[in-house]
């Protein structure tokens, strides 16, 4: 007979943890608004929606709207200070803004699809 028993083995997987716990920082990194000047910023369009709807941006910054559906979109400003031709699939539109305002945009296919695009000095 024998009194052995064996030892579960719990040992934690160090690098698994660091990993996480650096993930979770530069998550927290990336998700700061701040646009400085000449910076550029994505919105995606998607499922028939701008994303993000809304931006703050820094006046100089350029930014790239890309068509990731299927269906054609545009980004055409309401006071029509910009606007784009029809987008297909993977179409990328951009624009820089120089000058502070709000800027609210629609897509002229789909009227219920809209955005702003709020350029203030930081
Ligand atoms: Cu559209």
């Amino acid at each position: 007979m024998s009194s052995f028993l064996p030892r579960p083995r719990i040992a934690l997987p160090l690098a698994a943890v660091l990993t996480a716990l650096l993930s979770g920082l530069i998550v927290t990194v990336s998700s700061t608004q701040a646009a400085t000047p000449g910076q550029n910023v994505d919105i995606s369009i998607a499922k028939f929606a701008y994303g993000p709807q809304d931006i703050t941006i820094a006046p100089g910054t350029t930014v790239t709207w890309i068509n990731h559906d299927e269906a054609p979109h545009t980004v055409t400003s309401t006071d029509k200070s910009f606007a784009s031709k029809g987008m297909d699939t993977d179409d990328k539109y951009q624009h820089t803004f120089a000058n502070e305002g709000d800027f609210a945009y629609i897509c002229t296919v789909h009227p219920f699809m809209t955005g702003t695009v709020h350029v203030h000095k930081p």
